[in-house]
């Protein structure tokens, strides 16, 4: 009897489990755009171009390669709107009775498709993404009995289990686990950061974005200017560019922020990680040569390696140990809404609005303006978690639910307690002035506070600090904030919280 395999569109590599053992003559690959997830959420039109244009890229190579490949486009009116419907009807058509695919990355389709088996009476093997470098199982069994989990320790684990950056007698190369203290320069425009790399639209990614420019025209942002890799080989070419032009000072710069410069010495590569084109562990391997041969500096390296074998990884396994529960904490009782101008850019703060439309014309932010500008204000303004959460699902071109969630969720809202991360990433204007040179451009000024044109992130970042003193007074990383506020004279309180409460009740006018 023949088998279906059945590969998602964040599935393209053919190291994927799905394919371990297949059978060319025997098996036939499923693969389709639908309607279902297409509009799970308000996708980028980006990241709708990159995803359907990379899946036929794919699908045309497995072909090439000898696979039978049933392949669906996307259209409106298609019969088969969901994966389920899709597979259901490809199950008739061959009279195929076995069904193999990799686990999905996030909650919602998972739970659907450990229903296959009932819903559709085929057997269905769904086998463990080994692209990751920690299993489920490894990671919630290095959790086990830990009180708080720490990116850090689990990390160093990795870096152990790996041998990544390790010296043969074990120790971590460069004599430390972590150079981020050599980390945190502002950029003021020298060295010049490179262009990012571009591939040029070929016929397929131009058909494709004709369809999202006829079919999602209500989605957020824009196809213009598309320049992601669609393939494999291009993403590995985005890889080299990264390491031979940006690599070097991606450790120095790399909490750097500009108002002219949308990626500075980013890598760009997490929408490739993300859907299969790059295999995360090469992509460190890689990065670790580089050090090895000279070609980048161990602070650059080790904190580009920490990002993916360490943060990558560890949200992942917070999101498998902790949903589908995780998606509904709210601990600070956040109650706002999004304000509207995340989705247009329209407001006078003048790093959110670089950022938001950074983020609507490229389908990406770098992780400070995520985690520090539109992330810092929302957790300052105390919007409601869920909102949040699905705007970032929405408006990067690297957004999965398994990544994003914990990331709003966890790292930026604190909304889980304080579970991913010891402190919140609250700050005022001044750390936007140190890491920019937004504020000389902008509207409000940042070193004033309580005035009409005063830099709004400052007295909401007090408001912040005075409204969850019960929350936080008590963390030892929390205490020099909270004797700070409590030397201030009662008038300076008043007027800062007085400020705060009139931006908050004025959000979408800032
Ligand atoms: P670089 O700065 O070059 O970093 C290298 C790689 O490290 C990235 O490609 C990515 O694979 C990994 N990485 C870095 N930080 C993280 C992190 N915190 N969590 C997971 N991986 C990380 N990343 C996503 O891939 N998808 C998301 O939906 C996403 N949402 C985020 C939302 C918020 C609020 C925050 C603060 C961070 C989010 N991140 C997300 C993490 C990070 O911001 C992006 O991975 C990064 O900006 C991608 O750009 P880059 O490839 O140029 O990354
Ligand atoms: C994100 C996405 C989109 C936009 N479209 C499709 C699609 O049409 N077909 C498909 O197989 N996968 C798509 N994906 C990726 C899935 O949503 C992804 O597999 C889940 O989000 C799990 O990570």
């Amino acid at each position: 009897m023949s088998n279906l395999i059945l590969i998602l569109g964040d599935q393209l590599t053919t190291a994927i489990s799905a394919l371990e053992n297949a059978d060319k003559e025997r098996d036939r690959i499923v693969m389709a755009e639908v309607h279902d997830e297409a509009s799970y959420t308000n996708h980028h039109k980006k990241k709708l171009v990159l995803l359907f244009s990379a899946m036929r890229h794919f699908a045309r190579r497995l072909e090439a390669d000898g696979w039978r490949v049933h392949y669906q486009t996307y259209h409106p009116d298609n019969e088969s709107q969901s994966l389920e419907a899709v597979i259901a009807n490809q199950l008739k058509e061959t009279g195929a009775d076995r069904v193999t695919t990799t686990e999905c990355g996030e909650w919602r389709l998972h739970e659907q498709v450990s229903q296959w088996h009932g819903r559709l009476g085929a057997q269905v093997e769904i086998r463990p993404d080994t692209r990751f470098i920690a299993s489920k199982q490894g990671f919630s069994d290095w959790a086990e009995g830990r009180k708080q989990l720490r990116m850090e320790f689990f990390y160093r684990e990795m870096r152990r289990k790996t041998g990544l950056l390790m010296t043969p007698d074990g120790k971590p190369e460069g004599g430390e686990w972590n150079f981020d203290a050599d980390n945190r320069r502002k950029w003021t425009g020298k060295p010049p950061a490179p262009a990012p790399f571009r591939v040029e639209p070929d016929e397929v990614t131009r058909e494709v974005i004709d369809l999202v420019e006829a079919h999602f025209t209500d989605h957020f942002g824009t196809t213009e200017d598309f320049h992601f890799a669609v393939t494999h080989e291009d993403a590995e070419q985005a890889l080299e560019y990264f390491i031979d032009f940006a690599l070097p000072c991606f450790g120095d710069f790399q909490d750097a922020m500009s108002d002219d410069e949308d990626w500075l010495f980013h890598s760009i590569l997490s929408p490739y990680i993300n859907c299969g084109l790059l295999d995360p562990l090469a992509v460190c391997e890689a990065a670790a040569q580089a050090w090895y041969s000279g070609r980048a500096p161990i602070n650059a390296v080790e904190g580009f390696i920490r990002q993916i074998l360490g943060w990558r990884e560890f949200v992942r396994g917070i999101y498998w140990l902790h949903m589908p529960e995780y998606a509904q904490e709210n601990r600070l009782g956040n109650t706002r809404s999004l304000p509207w101008f995340y989705w247009t850019g329209d407001t006078k703060m003048r790093c959110m609005h670089k950022a938001i439309d950074a983020t609507r014309r490229n389908a990406y932010a770098h992780h400070i303006q995520r985690l520090m500008v539109t992330g810092n204000f929302a957790l300052l303004a105390g919007v409601k978690p869920e909102e949040i959460c699905d705007w970032y699902l929405a408006v990067y071109a690297d957004a999965y639910d398994w990544v994003e969630l914990p990331n709003v969720l966890g790292m930026v809202m604190h909304a889980d307690g304080g579970y991913l991360g010891s402190k919140p990433y609250a700050a005022s204007g001044k750390y936007i002035q140190r890491m920019s040179d937004h504020c000389s451009n902008c509207h409000y000024k940042v070193n004033k506070a309580t005035e009409e044109d005063a830099c709004p992130f400052n007295a909401l970042y007090w408001h912040f600090i005075n409204r969850h003193r019960d929350d936080f007074a008590n963390n030892p990383r929390m205490g020099m904030m909270y004797r700070n506020w409590d030397k201030q004279k009662p008038e300076r309180r008043e007027a800062l919280l007085r400020r705060a409460d009139d931006l908050l009740a004025h959000l979408e006018q800032l």
